[in-house]
């Protein structure tokens, strides 16, 4: 694929070049208003930087390129001039620097204009488009969020701490979802208690959703294999919908068939089955393809429609209107001084096993299996699983956001980045979540079947064929003791170490760290 503008006259009749990113896919992104098609040109660029900036599953590779190179040519469709710099063309430099400046030398806009981006880095490689072009260079707010970086920051005025449930309350005010005048639709803000049913054994899970790769998605796919022979993730089974079209039809199969069980079964595991009631949209909700007020929009009338129970219309709509928004917040707000904390001064390397799936853990090994093979884990599966396994084993915050981001079709830093340092590794000491999110593997085999098919035994904490987790667990509360035993809502938890008899107490000890010193042979 190469850009296929008329160069010659291009040049010096450019008015304003407008970048869109490969996580900026949507038709209203900020950068295209007001657009002369006439005299503008869009740029998007396919970059070895972006790609290589951590090892991206091969699957996301194909979604980013993919969506794209649609998205490209629904512009072109449309009747607006696109240079497409696409990967292997051979003048391309690899970096989004690289690429605006070649571009303002094709095109000598008169003025840049882009969409502010989803990742700190890129928003200070931004910062230095200006210079570096010697064009005035307009950065926009991307008004595809809820609630603006302003807004955010106006909520955490003044507050000591940050939770989602406040902000998400007055998100649900301000956009009228789900509520009946004043109050909250069916009288309560959140059924979240009314999320966490185990599966009936005899669950008919329903079919996936999944499209056949179309030519340009072949193209593209063959292009990372070549690229990327060696990198992680499967290639085949590739069946992200690519374009908006394909994104609605998914977000159409979820309200058909998913939706009304979400809300009881969304924390559920079940092995071979990685997609269970779950929408898997917020790949295309991040990259652009997807709106999320046309989600809630649609969520909200399948309930008032009947068709769906409020515990599952909420659930969900919790966590595009409430969670999502939150999280995207708490980034800006914090940046860049988030993401190198480590509140609990954990150094230990990511074992292996993350990238291979190569444990006797049966839990860890089939999530990082269908990560493997979908680019995609449920919420339940990161954050009690991978999550919790490197809370436990002490794993270093750094390397293990590396991991999030680097093997999730939906990981843009923003979302990321607060959910993995944050609330599932306990790194920002508490500012996203009131307490570490700490199990035993009594957890993970309460929502899933997994511990029944593992060599180790979930109901021993002790010997050779105990469920690892229990000891790291114990292990965990030991070692963080003096940090975590004045939050109050860990008391009943340290009631119980404390009960312990100081020889198990040093079993423990002993046992996790035997298991820890050897999980890097
Ligand atoms: C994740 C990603 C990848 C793999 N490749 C590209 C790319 O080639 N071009 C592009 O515009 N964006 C890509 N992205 C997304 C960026 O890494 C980054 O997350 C966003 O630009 C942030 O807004
Ligand atoms: Fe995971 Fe422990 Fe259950 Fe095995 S027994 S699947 S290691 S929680």
């Amino acid at each position: 694929m190469t850009a296929n503008i008329d160069r010659a006259g291009a040049l010096a009749s450019t008015h304003c070049l407008r970048v869109v990113l490969g996580d900026q896919l949507s038709p209203n992104i900020a950068a295209l208003e007001g657009l002369d098609a006439a005299r503008d040109v869009v740029l998007m660029m396919e970059v070895a930087a972006e790609a290589d900036e951590v090892p991206h599953h091969r699957q996301k590779l194909v979604l980013f390129f993919s969506a794209m190179r649609h998205f490209a040519a629904n512009l072109r469709e449309r009747g607006i001039r696109v240079d497409y710099v696409a990967l292997d063309d051979p003048a391309n430099t690899g970096s989004f620097r690289g690429e605006v400046v070649r571009a303002a030398a094709r095109h000598r806009p008169q003025q840049i204009i882009a969409t502010f981006p989803g990742e700190w880095r890129v928003a200070e490689d931004m910062g230095g488009w200006q210079q570096a072009t010697a064009v005035p260079v307009e950065i926009r707010e991307d008004t595809r969020f809820l609630a603006s970086r302003a807004r955010f920051a106006e909520h955490a005025r003044g507050r000591r701490q940050l939770r989602m449930e406040y902000f998400y309350r007055e998100m649900r005010r301000e956009t009228g979802f789900l509520m009946d005048g004043g109050e909250p639709a069916g009288g309560a803000w959140n059924y979240d208690a009314e999320n966490r049913k185990k599966l009936p054994r005899d669950v008919v899970v329903p079919p996936a959703f999944a499209e056949a790769p179309d030519a340009v998605t072949q193209e593209v796919i063959a292009l990372v294999a070549t690229r990327w022979p060696d990198r992680f993730g499967a290639l085949e089974g590739f069946g992200y919908a690519v374009d908006a079209a394909g994104a609605a039809r998914a977000l159409q199969h979820f309200l058909v068939h998913g939706l009304a069980r979400f809300g009881d079964y969304q924390d559920a595991m079940k092995r071979g089955q990685a997609f269970l009631f779950h929408a898997v949209i917020s790949p295309y909700l991040n990259l652009g393809l997807l709106d999320p007020r046309a989600v809630c929009v649609a969520v909200e009338a399948a309930w008032r429609g009947g068709l769906v129970p409020l515990n599952a219309a909420e659930g969900f709509i919790r966590q595009i209107l409430g969670w999502r928004e939150f999280v995207r917040g708490l980034y800006w707000h914090l940046m860049p001084a988030y993401g190198a904390t480590n509140a609990l001064g954990a150094t230990r390397p990511l074992p292996d096993f993350f990238w291979t799936g190569d444990t006797d853990m049966v839990c860890v090994a089939e999530t990082v299996r269908q990560t493997k093979a979908h680019a995609y884990a449920h919420h339940i599966q990161r954050l009690m699983v991978t999550g919790n396994f490197a809370l436990l084993a002490g794993l270093d915050p750094a390397e293990v956001g590396q991991w999030y981001l680097a093997v999730y079709a939906d990981a843009i830093e923003w979302v990321e980045l607060p959910n993995t340092h944050g609330m599932a590794l306990f790194a920002d000491g508490g500012v996203l979540g009131s307490k570490p999110y700490a199990a035993s593997g009594k957890y993970i085999d309460r929502m899933s079947d997994y511990c029944a098919g593992c060599r180790y035994d979930v109901k021993e904490t002790l010997g050779s064929t105990a469920c690892p987790f229990n000891a790291l667990y114990w292990n965990f509360l030991i070692t963080h003791e003096r940090l975590l035993r004045p939050n109050r809502r860990m008391g009943v938890i340290f009631g119980a170490l404390d009960r312990m008899e100081a020889g198990r107490r040093a079993a423990i000890v002993e046992q996790a760290s035997t298991f820890l010193a050897q999980l890097h042979p």
